[in-house]
């Protein structure tokens, strides 16, 4: 079946055929919602509930909020370029620093633009899948703060996240997915 998917001019960096291959996994996921023809631009979006159990996200501790970083509507729908750019996002070709922006994102949990010790916690909790105990995971957290944040308020804004993901390079290996 011949497909004619939306227009976009977002930076991708996964082939065309990613992209083709890609719209049959999102279809697949609602075909009921999901047309092939965008000739009308229809507004098409696929809910979160639906994307967190497709298999290269159901492991992630941090599939919500993976999803939700890619939601333009704030909700969690997925629209197709939404979709895409995730997946390219999380490619392997993607840059370092794209990478570091989405995950500042999700691990901003509260969503107030900065990463303070409360996300840290949250964050530290899903990657070591609760091996630590409370008070590891207190010390850690307040550690890494102190020692990434340049402008002492106690917090991680995006320039301190960069200084301390730059210390720690197997960081980002979390947002990997094979497509
Ligand atoms: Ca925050
Ligand atoms: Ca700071």
């Amino acid at each position: 079946m011949s497909c004619l998917l939306p227009t976009t001019h977002r930076k991708r960096f996964v082939s065309e055929a990613s992209v083709l291959c890609l719209h049959g996994r999102y279809h697949e996921l609602a075909p009921h919602l999901v047309p092939m023809d965008y000739t009308n631009d229809p507004d098409v979006k696929v809910p979160l509930a639906l994307i967190v159990n497709m298999p290269e996200l159901k492991e992630n501790p941090f599939r919500n909020r993976i999803v939700e970083s890619f939601s333009e509507d704030g909700q969690g729908n997925l629209s197709f370029n939404d979709f895409v750019d995730m997946f390219s996002v999380l490619s392997e070709m993607a840059p370092r620093e794209l990478k570091a922006i989405y995950a500042f994102k999700i691990y901003d949990f509260n969503v107030d633009n900065y990463i303070c010790k409360e996300d840290l916690e949250k964050t530290l909790n899903r990657l070591t899948k609760e091996e630590l105990t409370p008070e590891e995971v207190v010390l850690v957290c307040e550690k890494a703060i102190e020692e990434a944040d340049l402008d002492g308020d106690n917090k991680l804004s995006f320039a301190d996240f960069e200084n301390m993901i730059s210390r720690a390079p197997d960081f980002l290996s979390t947002f990997h997915i094979r497509i």
